[in-house]
């Protein structure tokens, strides 16, 4: 007992100078960090206040003749030799950073968001802090030094800790030395790099490891932060620590590098039943939940790259599954964690962010199936047969193991799937899928032809012509399912279509589905009869294959009813 009261003793004076020494540190910093705010006498509130604001960079003076100042579209007169350059440049990064390189890293975008926003005013010093969180992969130079540049320039001092760059092992020269030299003469920018490739998962994890603000806040390598952008997601955070917040995305054009931030209330995240994200108007209910513009917006799921999350409520839900390769499907599967395991997924409307859609994908996406198929595995419960019927390839694809993950749902004690359709998003359209009644729609007469529908645009689903096509049992194009109503959908993609007919022509379109507890109209109604013949109500005909069409693509067409095969039709779920 005597020895150990002795040598605790030492330890114990040690502490206490420890703290006196670190009392004393603090709040000396505390003062000499107030110096410019404690002049109390002349500095009035709203100045105290926009020094409390002020970022940890200021932007250089505006210069308006610059290209591309204020999110302007920029357009160059180019010869041969630059069009040559220009070109490569896109084909490099399927982004024109050509262009991007002739923009200031440090240009002004303009502000077009609610001027209610404008009014809001924030306690700077009990918001919690923040550090951004940045992984990169071959980023072009420009694209990436604006990210950085804008969120030093965007972000109050006071709230931002760091910025943690993640080079995700990337070959490219430039992201070599040249980036070590750049940023090391910036103030709070921190640059770790991943020994082997990581994909987006582990190398935010790897970058969030090193932080040490309170609040996560992750973007892209190629976005540019409006004024204002941090305040409102940290006020909300304070407020509901169990939000995740995500800024409003606006587009920034990949070859002109116009901002298209519009106004207009934004838009929300949904999913397909191919476990594709979507974007949606907000909903009616939601509008009435929010009692102003301000206020934030629920969305049933995120876009993945843009958002803020308490460190701790992070770590508390799982952070993110460390078995998702490269990219994709991890924002659908933290979307359903967050909401089913007792958080929320909001989209603040005062907080926007411009993000570089690139003109195509510039790097294989191949694991996105894996990543999507564990977040089926663990979260969707028996709704995952809705994704595999559409998906046939999915039941294929080696996914690892989830035990994990399931074992945290578990300890979470996190809701179901269906819990989450039904209160998060009533909107989406759940398939029925009964045995027998979805698949490829095949007809019996024209052997090995299927009901197909090809959008040409992928996000305009409505409007075009059904026609029939080889059957290639991959699902998507070809997949059909005849509801409960005696709707033919096609809902493999959000919103779901509804194969319609008219008394004009005699060919079939797809259609919007009704809404919710609608009736089901008289052109998308179908009688599915015993003996194979879809029978349309509204037309009193049958539905025929035919090769004769004005197009010459054979089509499924409305003709009067006959015993013929060619009017008989069954569901097969694959070849
Ligand atoms: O192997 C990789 N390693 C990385 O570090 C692959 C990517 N990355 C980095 C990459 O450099 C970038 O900074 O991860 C980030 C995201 O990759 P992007 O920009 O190629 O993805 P994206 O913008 O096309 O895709 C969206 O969906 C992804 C699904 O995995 C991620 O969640 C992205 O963050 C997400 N982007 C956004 O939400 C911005 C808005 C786009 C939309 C919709
Ligand atoms: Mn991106």
């Amino acid at each position: 007992m005597a020895a150990y009261g002795r040598r605790k003793r030492p330890k114990l004076l040690i502490l206490i100078c420890g703290a006196i020494f670190l009392g004393y540190v603090m709040f000396s910093k505390r003062k000499s960090g107030e110096v410019s705010l404690t002049n109390r006498r002349e500095v009035t509130g709203e100045e105290e206040y926009e020094l409390l604001k002020k970022p940890v960079y200021e932007k250089p003076p505006l210069d308006l003749n610059a290209l591309g100042e204020m999110g302007r579209a920029v357009k160059l007169n180019l010869n041969e030799e630059e069009k040559r350059k220009e070109e490569e440049s896109i084909k490099a990064h399927q982004i024109n950073t050509y262009v991007s390189d002739k923009i200031s890293l440090h240009r002004r975008l303009p502000e077009r968001w609610n001027p209610l926003c404008k009014e809001l005013k924030y306690d700077y010093r009990s918001l919690p802090t923040t550090s951004v969180v940045i992984a990169f992969y071959n980023e072009a130079w420009s694209t990436l030094l604006r990210t950085v540049h804008s969120v030093l320039e965007t972000s109050p001092d006071i709230l931002l800790k760091e910025v943690v760059l993640v080079d995700d092992y990337s070959d490219k020269a430039h992201l070599k030395e040249p980036l070590d030299k750049h940023i090391s003469g910036l103030n709070k920018v921190r640059l770790i790099r991943a020994t082997k490739r990581e994909g987006l998962v582990r190398a935010r994890l790897l970058g969030a490891s090193i932080t040490t603000g309170e609040v996560l806040t992750f973007l892209d390598c190629h976005c540019e932060c409006h004024d204002g952008w941090l305040e409102p997601v940290l006020h909300r955070i304070k407020e509901e620590p169990k939000a995740v917040v995500c800024p409003v995305i606006d587009v920034i054009d990949w070859n002109t590098f116009q901002y298209l931030g519009h106004a207009g209330e934004p838009q929300i995240g949904g999913f397909d039943w191919r476990l594709v994200f979507t974007w949606h108007s907000i909903p009616d209910y939601e509008q009435k939940r929010r009692r102003s513009p301000v206020d934030v917006i629920r969305s049933p799921t995120m876009a993945g790259g843009l958002f803020a999350v308490r460190k701790d409520f992070f770590h508390y839900l799982g952070t993110y599954d460390t078995g998702m390769e490269v990219w994709g499907g991890e924002n659908l599967e933290f979307s359903f964690r967050i909401w089913q395991c007792g958080g929320s997924l909001e989209v603040h409307p005062c907080s926007h962010v411009g993000h570089v859609f690139p003109k195509k994908a510039p790097y294989s996406r191949s694991k996105a199936l894996a990543n999507s198929v564990r977040a089926a595995e663990v979260w969707l419960d028996e709704y995952k047969e809705i994704y595999y019927h559409r998906n046939p390839h999915a039941r294929l694809e080696a996914f690892g193991d989830v035990t994990e993950r399931r074992m945290l749902r578990e300890k979470l004690g996190c809701k179901s799937f269906k819990w989450y359709l039904d209160n998060i998003y009533p909107d989406i359209h759940v398939p029925h899928d009964r045995p027998g009644m979805f698949g490829m729609l095949k007809n019996r007469g024209k052997t090995n032809y299927c009901f197909d529908y090809n959008p040409t645009d992928e996000n305009v689903v409505v409007g075009q012509r059904v026609i029939l096509y080889l059957c290639h049992g991959m699902g998507q194009n070809q997949f059909f399912e005849y509801s409960v109503n005696g709707e033919i959908c096609y809902n493999t993609r959000e919103p779901a279509g509804c194969i319609a007919g008219d008394n004009i022509s005699t060919y079939l379109t797809v259609q919007l589905c009704r809404k919710r507890g609608q009736p089901v109209p008289s052109d998308q109604k179908f009688i599915f009869r015993k003996d194979g013949s879809l029978y349309h109500v509204h037309s009193q005909k049958c539905v025929e294959a035919i090769d004769n069409t004005d197009n010459g693509t054979p089509a499924p067409s409305l003709q009067p009813c006959s015993d013929s095969l060619h009017q008989k039709w069954f569901f097969e779920e694959r070849i």
